[in-house]
């Protein structure tokens, strides 16, 4: 087993034998090992990973932590294993589990013997290891950053009036996965007009005008780590209302971002930048969170949100993305992603914040 895998054994509660592992990111997180399909059992005993003959191969090759069990019969060769390792108690990946394979999974655990365990415990545990981030995955991290911004400052060349929102975010797509990103964090959001207003709103044939806003929200990963960042240009000079929503959003970013360090909660970095928006007159414009986590998932713990009083501890990784959005008008948002340290942050973005006038 790996160190992760020795760890997760080691965290198991006295009452469980084995975690039951299905979902694609956590089997990669254990394992390294990249598939659509896999059954993951984690016991103090070493780590068994079911494949079918897709990946056996591969597998083997490739995750040394674990013996792989080729699959004939998900039931049969499940049951097997259960048997052959004494397993009684088996933790499950509530999140992960539809409620059809949740009940698929508890018959062949019955018919072993066993039973499941769906209290979400599992979960917890997990996550409790993902949301620090060792050095090996900040490093990931940076490097799919700038990947992103490399593809971002070639691709903000390219606009001009007439170009599609749809044409920019597949120019940035392009540049990110010829300079070696794995694939795309999601699907890259550029928006123009006063399709800005929609905080996620779906690149478009729409082309950009002159004084419009250009809004970037992009990412790429890297050996299976994302990225996130959002950036707002515009084509020209803007309105000196647009101007003004600019600047309330860089203040209440940087607001937010002066507020992270260990030790504080993640609703008082999200009351840093709602309040200075509020105070400036856009109540009521700003409707998401001010952060998220992200690593091996796009949007994972801690939650960076008015409700969410958990504490920040160093090695995290969040988001920290205010945004103002005018229905029908316009939008700005800016996101930088940071590691949370003892004495602030570290800022995994680089690009200047002011706004660019192309
Ligand atoms: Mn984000």
């Amino acid at each position: 087993m790996n160190t992760r895998l020795t760890q997760l054994a080691g965290l198991l509660p006295e009452n469980a034998d084995a975690a039951l592992i299905i979902s694609e990111a956590n089997r990669r997180y254990y394992t390294d090992f990249v598939s659509s399909l896999g059954y993951l059992f984690v016991t103090r005993n070493g780590s068994f990973l079911i494949v079918d003959s897709r990946y056996e191969e591969a597998a083997r090759n490739q995750a040394h932590c674990c013996e792989i069990i080729p699959m004939k019969r998900l039931s049969e060769t499940m049951k097997e294993l259960i048997t052959d390792k004494k397993l009684r108690r088996i933790m499950l990946e509530a999140s992960a589990f539809t409620l059809a394979e949740a009940d698929t999974v508890e018959k062949i655990f019955t018919d072993a013997g066993a039973a499941a365990i769906k209290t979400g415990d599992l979960d917890k545990l997990i996550s409790k290891m993902r949301i620090i981030k060792t050095s090996a995955e900040i490093g990931k991290m940076r490097r799919a950053q700038s990947i992103t911004e490399d593809a971002f400052m070639q691709t903000i060349k390219l606009i001009k009036e007439g170009v599609t929102e749809k044409e920019l975010a597949l120019e940035l797509e392009f540049r990110m996965r010829r300079s070696g990103a794995e694939s795309v964090s999601f699907d890259l959001i550029v928006l123009t007009g006063s399709k800005t207003s929609m905080p996620h709103g779906v690149p478009g044939f729409n082309t950009v005008r002159y004084g419009d806003f250009v809004l970037f929200d992009i990412g790429a990963t890297y050996e299976g780590y994302h990225s996130d960042m959002t950036r707002t240009v515009a084509l020209g000079k803007v309105s000196s209302s647009s101007r003004r929503i600019y600047e309330t959003v860089r203040k209440a970013q940087q607001n937010a971002l002066d507020a992270v360090r260990a030790g504080v909660r993640c609703c008082d970095v999200d009351s840093k930048a709602r309040s200075y928006i509020n105070a400036a007159g856009y109540e009521g414009m700003f409707g998401h969170s001010t952060g998220h986590g992200v690593g091996i998932e796009i949007h994972e713990a801690p939650s960076v949100s008015p409700a969410n009083d958990f504490i920040l501890r160093s090695g995290m990784v969040i988001t920290v993305e205010p945004g103002i959005y005018v229905p029908g008008k316009c939008g700005v948002r800016i996101e930088d992603m940071v590691v949370v340290s003892t004495d602030g942050y570290i800022n995994l973005a680089s690009l200047p914040k002011e706004l660019i006038e192309l």
